[in-house]
């Protein structure tokens, strides 16, 4: 038995090696394809064999040229040599510049596993050593998770939806908004059982049955749309403010918007009433007439939005895709906003939820996960990457504090905003704005990543490579030659986490599920936990000890069963021994009834006063006066329509008239098993396809299969078109995650879209990552180049 953030697997090993896979199907109840993918990239050529280091930096050390990095030959040496050059490399650091200097922060999805948890151990080691500068909030929730907590209290993202039972009992219409969670739901956080399947496969019986209405509004005719057969509503990118207020609009001219429920419930309505009426500011009437210009959808079909909204049970499902983007923040908030003029909130099958697209939300689950909210004070919170849900019976993890005594317990450590990395390294001391106070960045020298892929994930990858020339040394822990690990200056490979044994849980705590050691190490790598230990090593005993409490990771796997039998125990829920549990493979926890009953927020429908949200006001907030306080342009004390930077309303759109966005991929996690033969299933002429509306492609004289060139200022990378109805007309779609591939002059060969994705912020108050672009798109005539990214680098002999 083993796991993935695909789902659960069954290995079958042959002399040591990983050799065949089946699905665990007692613990996932929809097995989906990209686990094949599991087993493919475990032996794929891109695998990591020996410590590495760059040929400039083993000659020169941190003063070396950082211009040479991802074009410097690579030199192999033994992990007694790598541990010592980090270790020597941290203590320099920490002796010339200080703890702040040296980033931790190193934000991605690494594997599932409660031991070997690269980035949690990366935390620990260096809190040892002296502390770090390190993340707050996250790629995938940036603005969700900043804007939520000041207008209903909590972090949306991570918050219990209403069960998936009540809506198919009681919802009319599902909304299914910026989101596709049939493509999401593949992967979790933990590890997914993929029930919401079932779930999904039942809405669609209930269509039929019931006559549910399914609606999603979205630029992209996505995967769910097809699935569910929805009456899809295609709006233009960036553009779903204007209308939802439209909709609030008509729903209060037509005398359906649901005052009783503004009154008692929310904080600021007359206001935002008022600002929608055009007595605000700005004196611009938000109807539908205003609306249907800007976001592409036209009067009569948001009328009628508003009507069935006004007059039917909805649950308005939305995603985290439109919060991706300049003024990110409004989203959310205005999609709660929507909500409450609806009325619905708190009823069996109405109101929203922000999180059936993720990891099974929405699934009855055996434990209430409580979820953290953002904390005001930034050194107390962290992101959705570094803590699992604290379920009960929670299994334990190892955390960035163990449990231990000593002054590391308690650092106080830097935390910047997860997005903006490449500010912080270029603006040391600078004080900026965020979540409505200050932050000075600290001076970053050097950079440890572990467990994800920053030339994948973050926005304006040239502008990465430039910025990163800054840090003395970058290092980089991976199993894989990413793009990342390309440009780093030291390489430590890792095992696979089918190549270690460890426990982790599935997502929604039904399984705690043993991770057995399905094959040895690929050649030279190691367990991130014993590389960690092998620089400790190298620094001193007390570290060393400090970090491994005297335990082997064997141990601290039966140190987290018996913690989470433990609390079964007390609550008299029946959990094999640990033996037992390592041998059958799982153990699974039974559903109570109340679980799949539970209705968001209904308490608080049932007594606001009594159970009043942890907003200053108690209510939700479509007036914050805190957000108000602070005092943004680029985000006001209500939800407010402001333009993008780039959108196709604007000016730039005479240079760039392609509205780009990048939704998550279908074969892939990220950039995870782009190295396998997934990659073929979507792949067009080996470059990443561009999704183009037959209009848009005709204007360019291109056809599917054609191979584009795809840019703007920041950059340019090839990509292979697909011609399709898919996406409105004005809007190309590529999804992230395929690997960089960059040319001498920087042409990305393969299709990275984070080239042409800003790096600007959502606003003052997130600082969130974008995912949209203004591009224009052109046939390339060229040779095809040849890719180098999916094989080794070049090595050279030592000295
Ligand atoms: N344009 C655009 N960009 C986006 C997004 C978008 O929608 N559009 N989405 C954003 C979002 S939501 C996210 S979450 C990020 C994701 O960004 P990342 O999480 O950085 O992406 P991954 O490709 O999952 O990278 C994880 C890395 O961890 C490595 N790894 C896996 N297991 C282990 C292990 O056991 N040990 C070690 N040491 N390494 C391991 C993998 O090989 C891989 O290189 O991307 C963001 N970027
Ligand atoms: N297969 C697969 N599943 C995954 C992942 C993966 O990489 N692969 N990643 C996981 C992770 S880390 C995360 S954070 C979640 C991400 O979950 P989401 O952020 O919800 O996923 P996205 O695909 O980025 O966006 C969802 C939808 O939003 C649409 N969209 C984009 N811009 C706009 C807009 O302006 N308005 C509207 N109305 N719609 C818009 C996209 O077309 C897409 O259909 O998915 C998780 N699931
Ligand atoms: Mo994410």
């Amino acid at each position: 038995m083993s796991a993935s953030h695909f789902g659960a697997i069954k290995g079958l090993s042959k002399n040591g090696k990983f050799e065949g896979m089946m699905d665990a199907t007692e613990i996932d109840f929809f097995p989906v394809t990209l686990t094949e993918g599991v087993l493919a990239r475990t032996y794929d050529q891109t695998r990591i064999a020996k410590p590495s280091v760059r040929k400039g930096y083993l000659e020169k050390g941190y003063k070396s040229d950082k211009s040479k990095r991802g074009k410097d030959e690579w030199v192999e040496i033994s992990w007694d040599e790598a541990y010592k050059l980090v270790a020597d490399e941290l203590k320099r650091v920490y002796k010339e510049h200080g703890a702040s200097a040296i980033y931790g922060g190193s934000y991605g999805w690494y594997s599932v596993g409660s031991v070997n948890n690269p980035q949690a151990l990366l935390g620990r080691m260096l809190n040892i050593l002296g502390g770090y500068t390190t993340r707050t909030l996250t790629y995938s929730t940036h603005a969700i998770r900043a804007i939520m907590p000041y207008i209903t209290g909590t972090d949306e993202s991570n918050a219990l939806q209403t069960a998936w039972p009540m809506i198919l009992k009681h919802t009319e219409v599902v909304v299914i908004w910026g989101a596709d969670p049939i493509n999401t739901n593949q992967i979790a956080w933990g590890v997914p059982d993929h029930e919401s399947y079932i779930y999904f496969r039942k809405l669609k019986e209930q269509m039929k049955k019931r006559g549910v209405k399914v609606i999603t509004i979205d630029p992209v005719y996505n995967n769910t749309s097809k699935y569910l057969n929805a009456e899809h509503v295609f709006v233009n990118p960036t553009t779903d403010i204007p209308l939802m207020m439209a909709i609030c609009y008509e729903m209060m001219a037509a005398g359906v918007a649901n005052e009783n429920f503004l009154k008692k419930y929310t904080s600021g309505a007359e206001q935002f009433k008022a600002y929608l009426k055009g007595e605000g500011e700005d004196k611009v009437v938000k109807d539908a007439a205003w609306a249907a210009k800007i976001c592409g959808v036209n009067e009569q079909d948001i009328k009628t939005l508003a009507k069935i909204f006004g007059s039917k049970t909805t649950m308005l499902m939305g995603g985290w895709g439109p919060q991706r983007a300049h003024h990110g923040e409004q989203f959310h908030w205005m999609l709660a906003t929507l909500a409450a003029f609806i009325g619905q909130i708190g009823t069996e099958g109405g109101g929203y939820g922000f999180g059936y697209h993720y990891s099974d939300g929405g699934c009855p689950s055996p434990a209430a996960p409580t979820g953290n909210a953002l904390s005001a004070n930034l050194n107390g919170s962290q992101g959705a990457t570094t803590s699992t849900s604290a379920a009960f019976p929670g299994l334990g993890s190892m955390s960035i504090v163990p449990s231990i005594d000593g002054e590391w317990k308690n650092r106080n450590n830097i935390a910047i905003p997860v997005s903006r990395i490449l500010d912080c390294i270029n603006n040391p001391g600078k004080e900026v704005d965020f979540n409505c106070k200050k932050l000075t960045y600290p001076e970053i020298k050097m950079a440890y990543w572990a467990g994800g892929n920053p030339y994948h994930h973050h926005p304006d990858t040239k502008m990465m490579a430039k910025t990163f020339e800054k840090l003395e040394t970058f290092i980089v822990q991976d199993c894989f030659w990413t793009a990342s690990a390309r440009m780093a200056d030291i390489v430590l490979p890792a095992t696979t986490e089918q190549e270690r044994n460890d426990i982790t849980k599935s997502h929604t705590n039904k399984f705690i599920i043993a991770m057995h050691k399905i094959a040895e190490p690929y050649a030279q790598a190691k367990n991130d936990y014993d590389i960690y230990a092998g620089i400790l090593k190298q620094i001193g005993e007390t570290e060393l000890n400090a970090f491994t409490e005297g335990k082997s990771a064997e141990e601290w796997i039966r140190h987290f069963y018996d913690a989470s039998k433990k609390k079964a125990d007390a609550s008299n829920i029946a959990m094999p021994s640990f033996e037992e549990f390592w041998e059958k493979g799982f153990v699974k926890f039974e559903v109570p009834q109340s679980a799949k009953e539970y209705v968001k927020m209904a308490e608080f429908r049932k007594n606001p006063i009594i159970n009043r949200l942890g907003t200053p006001s108690g209510k939700i907030e479509i007036v914050s006066k805190k957000i108000e306080k602070a005092g943004y342009a680029d985000c006001p004390g209500h939800p407010t329509w402001m333009e993008p930077m780039e959108w196709l309303g604007s000016d730039k759109t005479k240079k760039y008239p392609l509205n780009l966005v990048s939704p998550h991929p279908k074969y892939r996690l990220h950039s995870q098993l782009n190295n396998t033969w997934l990659r073929n299933l979507e792949e067009v002429k080996g470059r990443e396809p561009i999704w183009i509306h037959p209009e848009d492609a005709k204007a360019r004289e291109l056809q599917t299969g054609d191979v584009v060139k795809i840019y703007n200022d920041r950059g340019e990378i090839l990509g292979g078109v697909i011609v399709t109805e898919n996406v409105k007309r004005g809007v190309v779609r590529m999804q992230e995650g395929g690997w960089w591939d960059p040319d001498k002059k920087g042409l990305c060969k393969h299709g990275n879209v984070n080239v042409l994705i800003p790096n600007e912020p959502t606003s003052s108050l997130a600082m969130g990552n974008q995912a949209t672009a203004l591009v224009e798109i052109k046939k390339f005539d060229g040779e095809l180049p040849e890719l180098q990214v999916f094989s080794q680098p070049k090595f050279s002999k030592k000295g």
